[in-house]
């Protein structure tokens, strides 16, 4: 039984909760057990065997000092889990750790944990420390923060440890976060829709609010504080002005109330052109006083409805949105602007990077935005943040490193990584991002030496950085599920722990979302950690191998597309046949001096790695190199043989996924299982489809015989190129112009 109790406190008469009330409430959420709505905060129960293994008692949860909303939060969430994890289990009174309490505060607030030495000055203001330790002759555990929500998340973590059936009987833990800021960017409009989302339309309604708060808004926030996620960027990048109207700060403010208990800061996408658009001004040009003066007022407006509101995003100078360059101006001066309305409430700018719009005549689009930002660095006031996409296009499957990283060290350097799998198979295929995060974290920059890694950029251990962020752009939805399948929501789950501390594993933060999610039988457990781990991987063969990039159909980005040409409706560098480059000699993108020369924004070591041919990761080559078909790869195959080979290969990996899931039914309720396996189909349907595809055109290029054993596409290409999808979800507004009759439709 788990009693709660209050005492060393200030305030505190909380009368004893019974473990019955919250059992009754669980049991109520029980029929929705399988539907993916409780991502990986499940809490099964603990099986006894497990559990005997530790001392029992009842278990009695003491909050320490004042008990404020995050920390009624916190013990929310211990009773929560532990009535689950404790649940049915056959002795009711078994308890999980101790003969006596879990202690749970806040060192400002509770001198007893003061007196407890835990060395909660390493720790930091978000981090926590969670110690079993013998007290007035009781074995207690005791979760310790400097503020309230370090204790929360040392709650989630010693949940976890229960979740994922590691020892919690003499536990000395103790960790902070990494990166300062660990942000998810909702590309949500105000009118439901979701830019790129494909897990139903916006989780908030913006019609029900202020007055109605749908208790989603609470669970999601709960999922967020699990994996340490402390800020959320509301709105799409491709900003509505409507965001920033007294009528939207009401709804504005009523979101930040409810998440605000979990340590999560709202941020908002806001237009350049705000000034001209809401406050009616005649220019946003930054060096306009008229337009300064606009820009406080509208922060301080902000500020009065959300006292701790996290800042700004803004894309600008970008894909037709408004900014500084339209008025001479650079895009420090366009950050700045933002910065000093800000400043006085320590609001923060976070100013993309992704930048390419006005330099349509450029030889190469990857080159854009280092030549904009590169001759700004220190230019930026103290609290903006450029924020990086990963790699140097727009979140293709397998990118190098953006050559931003390492190369600006007097401004401050965030990542932003894509949760949502707008250009890896969207909705259905299981892709499992961890493994992208990673790479991109851990691609060494040589800015100073050897070990300069992008995560040592973004955690200011390189420059010193102050103000770390990180940002994920979202994939959640309106789903019962979230996410739009079961795995999606393990790429949301990854990014929170990358997030809090770059340096983890892919590989561990799988197993223990799988445990989570899934179940703890390592039957199940290892096998799809496998599938998972190899998954992205899959993707790249079947989809941009060997450094391809940007092969997708045009607007939707969902199936292939390798023929789309530049046109009227095209921008080259949009285009398809722009980043492949295929002629009748060969294929790539010559990125060396004898080409684009975009090489040479890498540090030296970097740049002579991917120039020469024999050092060139594989996996780039075709990115930096263009190369005849015939160029013989370290296997000796020919360029030819190995590209087809590895649509293939692509292709057999999801097979394989498919038949390693049929197997695991015995291990997952029918409803997930059922789920995932349609999937998986639907999956390998699409990745054929991009196989063939891509080899007919690919062929239709190089007149070569496929290699033997591969066999034919069973279409021709025009049956290819002309199938054509007419709605995806994620692109609200038109997708491409299909004809409705009688378009061939390839098997
Ligand atoms: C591209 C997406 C587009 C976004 C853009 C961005 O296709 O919808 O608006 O990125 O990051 O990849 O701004």
């Amino acid at each position: 039984m788990i009693h709660i109790r209050h005492c060393w406190c200030r305030h505190g008469r909380h009368a004893p909760l019974l473990l019955g009330l919250f059992a009754a409430l669980t049991c109520a959420g029980a029929v929705q057990a399988h539907d993916g709505y409780r991502l990986w905060l499940r809490y099964r129960p603990v099986p006894a065997a497990w559990l005997a293994r530790y001392r029992r008692s009842a278990t009695e949860l003491v909050p320490l000092g004042r008990l404020t909303p995050t920390l009624r939060a916190a013990r929310a969430e211990l009773v929560r889990g532990l009535t689950g994890l404790l649940g049915t289990a056959p002795r009711s009174t078994v308890t999980v750790t101790t003969n006596g309490a879990i202690l749970f505060g806040n060192a400002h607030d509770s001198p007893l944990i003061r007196s407890l030495r835990l060395g909660l000055r390493r720790v930091g203001a978000q981090g926590y420390v969670i110690r079993t330790l013998t007290l007035r002759g009781r074995h207690i555990t005791v979760i310790a923060g400097n503020t309230d929500v370090g204790v929360l998340y040392g709650v989630f973590r010693f949940l976890r440890r229960l979740q994922t059936r590691r020892p919690v009987n003499a536990l000395a833990l103790s960790t902070r976060p990494k990166i300062r800021y660990r942000v998810l960017d909702f590309w949500d409009n105000l009118d439901g829709t979701v830019e790129r989302g494909y897990a139903g339309s916006s989780i908030w309604k913006w019609n029900e609010l202020p007055q109605y708060l749908s208790p989603r808004y609470t669970d999601f926030a709960r999922a967020c504080a699990s994996i340490g996620i402390n800020g959320v960027v509301l709105n799409n990048v491709n900003a509505s002005p409507y965001v920033l109207t007294p009528l939207y700060l009401t709804k504005i403010a009523a979101l930040a109330r409810v998440l605000r208990p979990y340590g999560i800061r709202v941020y908002l996408s806001v237009p350049f052109s705000a000034p001209i658009t809401v406050g009616r001004l005649s220019s946003a040009d930054p060096l306009d006083p008229a337009v300064q003066g606009w820009w406080r007022r509208k922060v301080g407006q902000i500020y009065r409805a959300v006292p701790d509101f996290g800042g700004f995003l803004m894309k600008a100078d970008s894909e037709g949105e408004p900014g500084p360059e339209h008025y001479g101006r650079t895009q420090a001066q366009g950050a700045n602007l933002l910065a000093r309305a800000l400043a006085p409430y320590h609001g923060l700018v976070m100013w993309r990077a992704f930048v390419y719009s006005t330099r349509a005549d450029s030889p190469d689009r990857v080159k854009q935005s280092y030549d904009v930002f590169k001759p700004l660095d220190g230019q930026f006031d103290r609290n903006v943040i450029l924020q990086v996409k990963n790699g140097p296009l727009d979140f293709q499957p397998r990118e190098p490193f953006h050559p931003l990283f390492g190369a600006m060290p007097r401004t401050n350097l965030m990542l932003e990584l894509e949760i949502t799998k707008e250009y890896l198979g969207q909705q259905t295929s299981l892709v499992y991002l961890g493994t992208l995060f990673e790479d991109a974290l851990r691609a060494d920059t040589w800015a100073q030496g050897r070990g300069s890694t992008v995560a040592r950029v973004i955690d200011g251990s390189l420059y010193g950085q102050h103000d770390t962020a990180i940002a994920g752009v979202a994939n959640i939805g309106s789903d019962r599920n979230w996410c739009g399948s079961i795995f999606n929501q393990s790429n949301w789950y990854a990014f929170g722990r990358l997030a809090w501390n770059p340096d983890a594993s892919a590989h561990t933060i799988a197993a223990q979302w799988v445990r989570m999610t899934f179940t703890n039988n390592s039957a199940f457990v290892r096998p799809v950690v496998g599938m998972m781990m190899a998954s992205r991987e899959a993707v790249v063969d079947y989809t941009d191998p060997l450094g391809l990039a940007s092969q997708m159909a045009a607007g939707t980005h969902f199936g292939p597309g390798p023929w789309v040409a530049p046109g009227p409706h095209m921008p080259p560098d949009w285009s398809s046949t722009y980043y492949s480059r295929a002629d009748a000699g060969g294929i790539g993108f010559d990125r060396t001096a004898s080409g684009s020369d975009a090489i040479a924004q890498y540090a030296a070591p970097v740049a002579a790695r991917f120039a020469s041919l024999r050092h060139c990761p594989e996996d780039l080559l075709l990115w930096f190199h263009h190369l005849p078909w015939s160029y013989r790869l370290r296997s000796g195959r020919t360029l030819w043989d190995a590209l087809v080979r590895h649509y293939v290969r692509g292709v057999d990996a999801v097979k394989r996924m498919r038949a390693t899931w049929a197997g695991l039914a015995p291990y997952v309720d029918p409803r997930r299982f059922r789920l995932t396996a349609a999937f998986l189909a639907i999956q390998e349907h699409n990745a054929m489809w991009w196989r063939d595809a891509s080899i007919a055109y690919f062929q239709s290029i190089s007149h070569l015989p496929l290699p033997t054993g591969v066999a034919a596409p069973p279409d021709r290409l025009r049956a290819y190129e002309a199938f054509c999808i007419p709605y995806v979800a994620g692109t609200p507004g038109a997708g491409p112009a299909c004809p409705p009759d009688d378009a061939p439709v390839p098997h």
